[in-house]
């Protein structure tokens, strides 16, 4: 029998099956999906429910234990996963998709229910949720929140936070803050919920979601085209936004797809190598193909195309830019650095971050072009990890471009927040801090620079 207090009150509060200690267990709680971020979990609790996640938040306050929430554990700046004795109020149990309401266009959702499930849930009544990103089968609705995750789609319907209509979560203290009514006109006070959206955690634990839907396209054309330098690809895509339909422009580089050829076993989508690559999706209730194909005969920097309308012809082309994550994954522990810069700054910035990493390390670039975010991957950084992120994340403040695009700050970037936030706003945000979590028991050294 166990008798330290806080195991005892975890397992009066959710019982004993969903308090695990044994460290063979929590190890697939205390390492992130990159495996560079790891720590040792004090133990790891698993809440069925609102009620089991404010009893855990209580108890953990009483005995002044540090909680880190975590989802689907796809998160890639280790804010999901503890830095040393953390408790990790796993989320994954809270996985209803509760009444989806057609008339609001809208649906309620616990925080572990994973995106893929969602989409399916939604998408049987005719709906879509606009969010949608490669880890679909992994992350959790209550993780996309707090990171504010943007993914593929954010060109044609924002980030996760335009796509939240209300939240409920468990502040430090162990009470609840419930805002669900979903209403599109509600101007009572402080939007809370909007707060929360990005926070990393380090706020209150998410719970549940009311979630904005959309009307489920039914035709969708794909194209992947290639092209002789980025400059190319940011006037392919400012072009394209003509089409009302566009939902999708992402690119990649000759060396990601080589990698991505080479590691899954895909054949190459054109006979010979071109610098850039990009991918373009529209998606409407009418067949988009023709309106996709008429504006891509206006591209002049084209140089070759694949056009996709079948199902699975679309996946095939999709694959090449989603298994980018998964291909570097396979060859080594990548450092990962997801940025936004302007786009008119898009390709010079590019180029001037190949001087400065060519040497250092092998890197991977790819994104999501319409929002000029570049998922930096690096590989042998070894020992100057440090230094390269400095290096990279200065270059990007240097053209007013943002450190964290759609990851989150997490541990990884929190010494570098000041880079993208002034002072004025640090204070502030510690301000909010202190006032909803006076402890700092929330997801500590996530988020917030070290320091007063
Ligand atoms: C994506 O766009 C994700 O596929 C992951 O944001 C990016 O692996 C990455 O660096
Ligand atoms: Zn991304």
């Amino acid at each position: 029998m166990d008798t330290d207090p806080l195991v005892t009150g975890l397992t009066a509060a959710v019982g004993d099956a969903h308090v695990l200690t044994d460290p063979q267990v929590t190890a697939a709680y205390t390492t992130d999906f990159t495996r560079r971020f790891s720590g040792p979990a004090r133990l790891v609790v698993r809440p069925a429910d609102t009620a089991e996640v404010a009893r855990v938040v209580g108890v953990c306050a009483e005995e002044g234990a540090s909680i880190v929430p975590q989802g689907g554990n796809t998160g890639l700046v280790g804010g999901g996963v503890p830095r040393g004795g953390e408790v990790v109020l796993s989320l994954r149990r809270l996985a209803s998709v509760e009444r989806i309401d057609a008339t609001a266009m809208q649906v309620t959702a616990g925080a572990g229910v994973p995106l893929a499930e969602l989409q399916r849930s939604v998408r049987a009544e005719g709906l879509d949720f606009g969010v949608d990103f490669a880890a679909r089968d992994s992350a959790t609705i209550g993780g996309m929140i707090a990171t504010n995750a943007g993914g593929e789609r954010v060109l044609r319907y924002g980030t996760t936070r335009a796509n939240v209509a209300g939240l409920e979560a468990v502040p430090a203290d162990g009470g609840v803050l419930e805002r669900l009514t979903g209403l599109p006109k509600d101007n009572t006070g402080y939007d809370l919920s909007g707060l929360l959206v990005g926070s990393e955690g380090t706020l209150a634990v998410i719970t549940r979601a009311r979630l904005r839907l959309v009307p489920r396209p039914t035709g969708r054309a794909t194209a992947l085209l290639a092209l002789g330098s980025l400059d190319d690809a940011v006037s392919a895509v400012t072009e394209l936004r003509a089409l009302d339909s566009l939902e999708l422009a992402e690119f990649f580089l000759a060396d990601g797809l080589e990698l991505v050829c080479r590691t899954s076993g895909l054949p190459a989508p054109f006979p010979r190598p071109y610098p850039v690559y990009l991918l373009v999706e529209c998606a409407a209730r009418h067949d988009p193909a023709d309106e996709l194909y008429a504006a891509l005969d206006e591209l002049a920097c084209v140089e070759d195309a694949v056009v996709a309308v079948d199902r699975a012809d679309r996946h095939r082309l999709t694959a090449y830019r989603e298994r980018h994550t998964e291909a570097i994954n396979s060859v080594g522990v990548p450092l990962k650095l997801d940025v936004s810069v302007p786009l008119t700054a898009l390709a010079g910035f590019v180029e001037d971050l190949g001087s400065l990493l060519d040497s250092v390390a092998t890197s991977y670039l790819f994104g999501h072009l319409a929002e000029g975010n570049l998922h930096v991957n690096l590989l042998g950084a070894g020992d100057r990890a440090e230094e390269l992120t400095d290096a990279v994340l200065r270059q990007v403040a240097a053209v007013r471009g943002s450190i964290s695009a759609e990851h989150g700050v997490g541990r990884a970037k929190a010494r570098w927040l000041e880079l993208s936030r002034s002072p004025t706003e640090i204070a502030a945000m510690r301000a909010v801090k202190q006032a909803l979590d006076p402890r700092g028991l929330l997801n500590p050294g996530v988020l917030l620079p070290p320091g007063s």
